[in-house]
């Protein structure tokens, strides 16, 4: 089993190329559920969403999100009746929402949820959401507190942010398909994904981070920072908020009480010493996923780990 804790767009694409490398059924995807939000009396998992429409080949492939060639009509008429239309919801998004929101009401978990969709769309890898419960990433910003999608979303990462704040996160527990994927991983992969609202959801799971502590898999991460940056999304300034370097270093170590190895782009093979260091291997190799030639290329460097 390759088990991989995943965020959204960076960890859906990186799956991409995983699953061109293994069998699909050898794959669980452990995927954040911090983003998870209400929003017109309907359940949204923008991850599990971005996961299983990435990897059904279905999702709009140039913003990473959203289903491809969806129209927006029933969003157009949400607004012309007052409802907010910030986050931009497609028809065929919608229905996910909809079908998601009847099923939890009639008593499924999320996890019965994820699979469900994941067998009707045709996608052969499990994709298990870190728990059951709801733990929403709250960020604390000069303006208050906010979820993370209204920060990042409708107030466009504009706030500048004091802390984060995994609501819920104590009484949260992974799920047992969660804790069976790692019990049962020869590799545990930590994908190129923010490491404070992607990855850190799940590792401050109760129990999680000494799992790892304790596994005998190799625990690879690929770096969602590379030279500096990140590929996309909020990771740099939430980076400094929590006092984390913001660099390939800076991941180790966030990670570095239970990684073995993080592979690292080639424009930052200079901070390999300062990773080994910290006690956990580089391995340095071009980490951008381009197209899906790079993405199995990069899959490969992690799977040979
Ligand atoms: N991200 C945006 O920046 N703007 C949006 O309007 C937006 C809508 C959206 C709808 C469904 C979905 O599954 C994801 C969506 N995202 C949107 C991405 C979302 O913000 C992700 O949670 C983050 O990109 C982090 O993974």
């Amino acid at each position: 089993m390759i088990t991989v804790l995943a965020g959204g767009v960076g960890a859906a694409r990186f799956l991409e190329g995983v699953i061109q490398v293994v069998a699909p059924e050898q794959v669980a995807a452990v995927v954040n559920t911090g983003d998870d939000f209400t929003l017109h009396g309907l359940q949204i998992s923008p991850d599990l969403d971005i996961v299983t429409c990435t990897l059904a080949g279905i999702i709009n492939p140039a913003q990473g999100w959203g289903i491809a060639d969806d129209t927006y009509t029933c969003l157009e008429w949400l607004g012309k009746l007052g409802a907010p239309t910030w986050f931009n919801l497609g028809d065929r998004d919608l229905a996910l929402h909809i079908q998601r929101t009847a099923l939890l009401q009639s008593g499924a978990t999320l996890t019965e949820v994820a699979d469900q969709f994941r067998r009707a769309l045709g996608v052969q890898a499990r994709i298990l959401p870190m728990c059951d419960e709801p733990v929403p990433t709250h960020i604390i910003t000069d303006s208050g507190e906010l979820h993370f999608e209204e920060y990042l979303v409708r107030r466009r990462a504009v706030d500048s942010v004091r802390g984060v704040r995994f609501v819920n996160i104590a009484a949260a527990t992974p799920t047992p398909e969660v804790l069976y994927a790692l019990a049962t991983a020869e590799l545990i992969v930590l994908a190129p994904s923010n490491p404070v609202v992607s990855i850190g959801p799940i590792l401050a799971l109760p129990g999680l981070r000494a799992i790892l502590r304790e596994s005998n898999a190799t625990i690879v991460a690929v770096s969602p920072i590379v030279n500096g940056a990140a590929i996309k999304g909020p990771a740099v300034p939430l980076m400094q908020a929590l006092g984390l370097e913001t660099t390939a270093v800076g991941i180790a170590a966030a990670y570095r009480d239970f990684l073995d190895v993080l592979v690292i782009d080639t424009v930052d093979a200079a901070l390999q010493p300062q990773i080994e260091a910290l006690g956990v291997r580089a391995v340095v190799t071009d980490t951008i996923m381009r197209g899906p030639a790079e993405k199995a290329a990069l899959a490969r460097v992690v799977l040979s780990q």
